[in-house]
């Protein structure tokens, strides 16, 4: 830290030569509104950019369609600049297969959280993959039902705290969590499936090549595709937002484990 008197004197008597940023300045060109009303610290606002992002940089503004679940991250479609429709509980990939199957020119990108897809819908998703439907669908999994007070779901994790179960989730009591990605990547129809997370920078940059891949195998026409993506919630986990990273990577990121489980353009 420089010493006080060697800090720069800021000339506040003109205009800067060079206008302020603002925040909004730096949104992808698919997010209208920067602000948003989720918790601080939530990471499903930053899986959300990187989605955005990589539909702008792509060139896909105009034909973008997003089929979104109900949960937190329902809230940040109001602020989206493409095409949304909502979905019923854990029904999205078969809105989303309708809407591709009747517009095969769009880019179709299912959104959800692990209670709407693994709890209230998984024969949706596990349906939509076998039939390679070419459209991706992205699993926002952060343990727990967050929007309805942080109760375990299918993906919890065996000794997690959730509002239901305060002890830890025991294998005994609650059965052992569903690992979605790998259930998904069995399937013949699957073409890619991935496993990110946004707990850290690094992992926000392989998350959103995952979600370019993924596009990119939508685009080419290979099947299905599918990115998980671990995101933070320390209100329904019930910790203090600054210590959500590295509690996500010591629970459900050490038992839903990142990477990519399946490439089959890469592989060809
Ligand atoms: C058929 C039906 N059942 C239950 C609910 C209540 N509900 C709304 S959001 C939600 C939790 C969603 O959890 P998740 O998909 O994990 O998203 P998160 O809030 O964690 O982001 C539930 C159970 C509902 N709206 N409709
Ligand atoms: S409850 Fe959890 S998932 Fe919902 S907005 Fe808050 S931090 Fe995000
Ligand atoms: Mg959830």
């Amino acid at each position: 830290m420089p010493a006080p008197d060697d800090r720069p004197v800021i000339d506040t008597s003109a205009p800067p030569e060079v206008p302020v940023r603002l925040v909004d300045d730096f949104t992808p060109d698919l997010i209208d509104v920067g602000a948003h009303h989720l918790c601080p610290g939530c990471g499903e606002p930053i899986a959300m950019r990187s989605i955005m992002e990589v539909l702008a940089e792509q060139g896909l503004m105009q034909r973008s369609l997003a089929v979104f679940g109900i949960g937190c991250y329902t809230a940040f479609s109001n602020n989206l600049d493409c095409e949304v429709l909502q979905a019923l509980h854990g029904r999205a990939p078969s809105l989303a297969t309708g809407a591709k199957r009747a517009r095969p020119e769009l880019v179709t990108v299912t959104v959800q959280g692990d209670g709407d897809m693994v709890n209230e819908g998984l024969q949706e998703v596990l349906h939509a993959a076998a039939r390679g439907e070419a459209i991706t669908c992205v699993l926002l999994n952060n343990g727990v039902f967050g929007e309805t007070g942080g109760h375990m779901t299918a993906t919890t994790t065996l000794g997690q705290r959730t509002k239901n179960t305060l002890e830890g989730r025991s294998s005994a009591e609650h059965g052992h969590p569903i690992q979605a990605a790998s259930l998904v990547a069995g399937l013949d129809g699957a073409a890619y499936v991935a496993r990110g997370a946004v707990n850290n920078a690094g992992n926000v940059a392989k998350t959103k090549r995952m979600v370019e891949r993924a596009i990119e195998v939508q685009l080419a026409g290979a099947g299905f595709s599918f990115v998980e993506i671990l995101t933070m919630c320390p209100t329904g986990w019930f910790i203090e937002t600054v210590d959500a990273p590295d509690y996500l990577a010591d629970t459900i990121g050490a038992v839903h484990v990142g990477g990519v489980l399946k490439d089959t353009l890469a592989d060809a």
